[in-house]
């Protein structure tokens, strides 16, 4: 009997405790953020600007689904939201849901931020700011190491945005 009776509080805890976070909005946090140093040989784009991409966690700990939509930097001309299909990256034009709850991993070779038009270099140990947008009209600064990243087995994007580009 006390043992139910503390497994009730217990419950009636965590419900408090998830009413408190779980409000009816989405609660967005950006963990572990990079932005991929710059090879001068291999990313330009078709118009010779340079590019790159931005990987991070975004966490969604709140009630409500929200998506990313797309940001700005101050160091490149505009942002896209990109995923990579086949090994080609296009932008997605419905933006990169986050689910109520859940995070998801934008990584090389899958969701990316993609900063396009860059106007300086980016070497490692320089660091990027950049601001995301999301549908629900937050919008979100985040600060990241840039970082020499490796091209691994998913071949980024090496098919896409035309030739030469992100080869
Ligand atoms: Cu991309």
């Amino acid at each position: 009997m006390k043992k139910g009776l503390i497994g009730f509080a217990v419950a009636a805890i965590a419900t408090a405790l998830l009413a408190g976070c779980g409000s009816n909005k989405a609660e967005i946090s950006i963990e572990d953020p990079v932005v991929r140093s710059i090879d001068a040989m291999s990313y330009k784009d078709d118009a010779g600007k340079y590019m790159t991409g931005s990987f991070m966690t975004i966490k969604n700990s709140g009630g409500e689904d929200v998506t990313l939509v797309g940001g700005s930097t101050d160091i490149a001309d505009r942002i896209e939201i990109h995923e990579v299909i086949d090994g080609v990256m296009q932008p997605m034009g419905e933006g990169l849901v986050i689910k109520a709850g859940e995070s998801v991993k934008l990584r090389m070779g899958g969701y990316h931020v993609m900063l396009i038009g860059l106007n300086k270099d980016l070497k490692a140990g320089d660091e990027a700011t950049v601001t995301l947008e999301f549908s629900d009209g937050q919008s979100i600064d985040y600060t990241a190491p840039v970082k020499d990243i490796a091209m691994d087995d998913e071949q980024y994007g090496a098919a896409g945005m035309g030739d030469g580009a992100m080869k």
